[in-house]
């Protein structure tokens, strides 16, 4: 049978809607954490291909998601251009920061394919694990929210140094913009090369900005690796996903050609209903600290989001990614009502 997320993402009906969730491979599961722990670091995790097969299939085994989708993570990119990029235990990731011209220099554009060739070797094995249900997501982080990592240096930050650097030099900003996006699009294109079916963007941090600035640093990067993957791979779906942005939801849909956009908790379901649906497939949006509470409320939730947005083109996830203190059994129950349509 066809790929439901593939058939909803083409806007072609199906008989339930499809689900996976954000972060579906990771901590929560003790399976994940056994592997992880035969890794020295997070980033050489990332570049075995034995193991990043092994942890992409380890969610699918107890939940039957109608996506796989590709271990790896976003900040690859900055590392495969040069930077020096770490993920220190229970810190998060810690890069050398970037901050003006002199930093972008030391970028190596030409380098990128080589550092991340494992990742590509990971899909192509993913992809051939698959039964011809279940589809095979690629992602690489947008622009911005790749750029806030290299600029601040770490996470868990206001963004602060980034967000003046893009308005006191937008010329010299825009430098560090234009790299990733030809970076992402290659990227990209590679992974659907190797057996990626569609395509998801991450743009987490797209909410700290405002109107004109999301403008340039969101929905015009977004709209350019959209092109440049359409250019290689005419039928690849991709969703977007401009985290927090809001009633800015509706022009980063518009204006960046997604075929499907995912929607973080506070967006509003009906309004998802009204002005996204029938612009492109909606995805989202259970807020991840339901899974946590369980039980009725969790349920409640769930049924909420399939009633007000099932009758569109939908896709069930979360709002943002499984959090590690969720009880797995949480999860099995979503999947269970998903599949039972309520
Ligand atoms: O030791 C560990 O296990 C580290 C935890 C972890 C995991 C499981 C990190 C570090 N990355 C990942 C995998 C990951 N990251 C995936 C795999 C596929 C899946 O979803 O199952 C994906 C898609 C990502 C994407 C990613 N990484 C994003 C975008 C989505 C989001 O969550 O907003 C971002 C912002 C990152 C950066 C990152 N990587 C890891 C951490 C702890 C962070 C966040 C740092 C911060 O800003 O607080």
């Amino acid at each position: 049978m066809a790929k439901r997320i593939l058939e909803t993402l083409h806007k072609r009906p199906v008989d339930r809607p499809p689900f996976w969730f954000m972060r579906q491979a990771g901590r929560y599961l003790p399976e994940y954490r056994q592997i992880r722990e035969t890794a020295p670091n997070f980033l050489e995790f990332c570049y075995s291909p034995e193991k990043a097969l092994e942890v992409t299939l380890q969610p699918l085994r107890r939940y039957r998601m109608d996506a796989a989708i590709l271990f790896s993570d976003i900040l690859v990119v900055p590392d495969a251009l040069g930077q020096d990029v770490q993920f220190r235990q229970g810190e998060g990731p810690v890069l050398e920061p970037i901050r003006d011209a002199v930093g972008l220099d030391a970028l190596d554009p030409a380098g990128i394919d080589k550092v991340l060739d494992p990742v590509i070797d990971a899909v192509g094995r993913i992809s051939a694990a698959l039964d011809d249900e279940t589809a095979l997501i690629g992602f690489a982080g947008a622009p911005w929210t790749v750029a806030l990592y290299m600029v601040e240096g770490r996470g868990g930050t206001e963004g602060t140094e980034v967000r003046t650097w893009a308005a006191r030099d937008p010329e010299g900003f825009q430098k560090l913009i234009d790299i990733l996006c030809d970076a992402t699009i290659r990227y990209l294109n590679r992974q659907v090369d190797a057996g990626a079916e569609l395509l998801q963007l991450f743009d987490s941090w797209a909410g700290l900005l405002g109107e004109e600035q999301f403008m340039r640093w969101v929905v015009e990067p977004n709209r350019r690796i959209v092109e440049g993957v359409r250019a290689a791979h005419p039928d690849v779906p991709i969703i977007g996903f401009p985290r927090n942005a809001g009633v800015l939801y509706e022009t980063f849909v518009r204006e960046t050609g997604v075929d499907g956009v995912s929607l973080d908790h506070t967006v509003p379901l009906q309004w998802a209903a009204d002005v996204l649906q029938p612009v492109c497939a909606v995805q989202g949006n259970l807020d991840n600290h339901m899974l946590l509470v369980g039980g009725e409320a969790m349920e409640r939730a769930v049924m909420q989001i399939l009633d007000v947005l099932g009758h569109g083109p939908f896709i069930f996830n979360l709002g943002h990614g499984i959090l590690p203190p969720t009880p797995p059994e949480n999860v099995g129950r979503v999947a269970e009502l998903i599949r039972a349509g309520r």
